[in-house]
């Protein structure tokens, strides 16, 4: 994983937070709104349909931490709006929505019963993207779109 900021950690505090802000001001576009990683690689059991209406948010906290910079929307103001797989009630679909528009948005694309794409996206479009792609529970790629849908960073774990 790149991190930039190795050398700084070396530094006195006070110079790393100095350099973090001269950073923050001289790089365009890479505000806290780009900065959104996941707590932990172990991708999230989908919820059940049932629980959508109750509070879902308090189990499955951990996933929405950042979420807020990330997106512009509190995840205390979303509503989950859930989607079965066809003729079933497992979950295949999740979105945290404000208002009609999707902030967070869960997929089970093999019906295993746990996520294997997390998007987050800002004013409807996405901004970050997690992916487990060989459906093994562990997310494999963080992508990074800026607000015209360009990929802007692709971490491979
Ligand atoms: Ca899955």
């Amino acid at each position: 994983m790149k991190n930039t900021c190795s050398t700084g950690v070396k530094m006195s505090s006070g110079i790393t937070v100095l350099v973090a802000l001269v950073l923050a001001f001289l790089t365009p576009g890479t505000g806290s709104a780009q900065e959104w990683r996941p707590g932990t690689r172990q991708m999230p059991q989908m919820p059940e349909l049932s629980e959508l209406s109750g509070d879902w948010l308090s189990p499955r906290a951990v996933w929405f931490n950042g979420v807020a910079a990330a997106s512009g929307v509190s995840p205390e103001d979303l509503r989950a709006v859930g989607e079965p797989r066809r003729g079933t009630r497992i979950t295949q679909v999740v979105r945290f929505n404000s208002g009609p528009v999707p902030v967070v948005v869960w997929q089970d694309r093999n019906a295993d019963g746990v996520a294997d794409i997390i998007e987050i996206l800002r004013s409807g479009g996405v901004v970050f993207q997690l992916i487990d792609a060989d459906y093994d529970g562990q997310a494999n790629v963080l992508r990074s779109y800026n607000s015209s849908g360009k990929l802007t960073n692709e971490t491979r774990f």
